[in-house]
């Protein structure tokens, strides 16, 4: 019972001692490791003295436990040893400052507090990285944007190797050919953002779509790959086309109201509401919707009334195609209807 309460005791003051260090500590030199050091390894021997001195080596007041668990300590040599492999991007989350620690160990028998700094020395591990949650990303771009002016902005890559900042990185434009009409920019403002430069004006009607990738490398030659779609935006700069400037017809007197007559029909390249079309009179041939009618989606042309031929031999009018873009765009043909003279009049 004595003895357990003297133990006790003992522990109690080397706990004390431990906890209340006043010595000068021992500056050892700093150790370098880099990351990833295989388990095992031993980075330093305090006890080298062959005598046969007692040594009690320990860990002590490391403010950041977690680094302890990094090492191994033989209480009795002060060797130190790796156990758990170290990852220099979990350990320091600080990407552009060092991963530095002091490291204290205390012996109990000399009193004696040693201070080793321990620098974690970065490995080039990481290859670089685009942040953006697909490796397929697609920008859009309006077809009349004017060269040297319309940029589309990419985010640059990130590297978590510390050796590797955004300045080390690499990129180049691949897959593409000489009509690829954007130029790779890097470092364009002060966001470090990069960039495709039109240098080329587009055409949606002929291109509506380019293909590339932007490929970075790190200086390890770690590398990657972003696939970019350029989308063309469409622009209503496409008028509709009809098929023929001139429809002609030839209609008996005695055709019958609601006959469909002839059919109109325009084209515009141009997609959506700005290739939608719809058919009707020109203002200038209103007067003509009293005798014909139109379907304005389809140019269908149908007699409305009944012809006399020795009333009005011939008709001419204009049709005109409409797109339904915010600005629309119009074209006009000519509709030619000569009336045919049947035997209706009693001699
Ligand atoms: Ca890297
Ligand atoms: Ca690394
Ligand atoms: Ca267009
Ligand atoms: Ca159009």
């Amino acid at each position: 019972m004595m003895m357990m309460m003297i133990h006790s005791f003992i522990f109690i003051l080397i706990l004390l001692s431990v906890s209340y260090i006043s010595c000068d500590p021992i500056e050892l030199s700093e150790i370098i490791i880099p990351e990833h050091t295989p388990s095992g390894h031993l980075l330093l021997t305090l006890n080298s003295s062959s005598t046969k001195q007692r040594y009690s080596y320990r860990f002590v007041n490391n403010n950041d436990r977690e680094l302890q668990q990094y090492f191994s300590l033989n209480s009795s040599t002060g060797q130190l040893h790796i156990i758990n492999d170290i990852d220099r991007e979990k350990l320091c989350t600080h990407r552009y400052t060092k991963c530095k620690f002091l490291l204290k160990i205390f012996e109990l028998f000399h009193e004696t507090l040693y201070h080793i700094p321990i620098l974690i020395d970065d490995v080039n591990d990481h290859q670089p990285i685009f942040p953006y949650e697909s490796k397929l990303i697609q920008l859009h771009i309006s077809e009349n944007s004017p060269p040297y002016q319309s940029k589309l902005f990419i985010q640059q890559a990130y590297d978590q190797d510390q050796i590797d900042n955004q300045k080390q990185l690499q990129y180049q434009l691949k897959d593409i050919d000489k009509t690829f009409p954007f130029r790779l920019e890097t470092n364009v403002d002060v966001s470090n953002r990069l960039a495709l430069v039109l240098i080329q004006p587009l055409d949606r009607e002929r291109i509506d779509s380019y293909n590339c990738t932007l490929h970075v490398i790190d200086t390890a030659g770690h590398y990657e790959q972003l696939h970019i779609t350029i989308i063309i935006d469409d622009v209503n700069d496409q008028s509709p086309i009809f098929e023929s400037d001139t429809y002609s017809v030839e209609l008996s007197e005695s055709t019958s109201i609601n006959t469909t007559i002839l059919q109109v029909q325009a084209h515009d390249a141009d997609i959506g509401l700005n290739g939608e079309l719809t058919y009707d009179f020109t203002d200038a041939s209103k007067q003509f919707s009293n005798t014909f009618s139109i379907d304005k989606y389809s140019g269908l042309i149908y007699l409305h009334s009944s012809l006399d031929y020795e009333q009005r031999s011939s008709y001419i009018f204009y049709i005109q195609a409409r797109d339904s873009g915010k600005e629309p765009r119009s074209s006009q043909t000519l509709v030619n209807i000569t009336i045919l003279d049947e035997n209706d009049c009693s001699p």
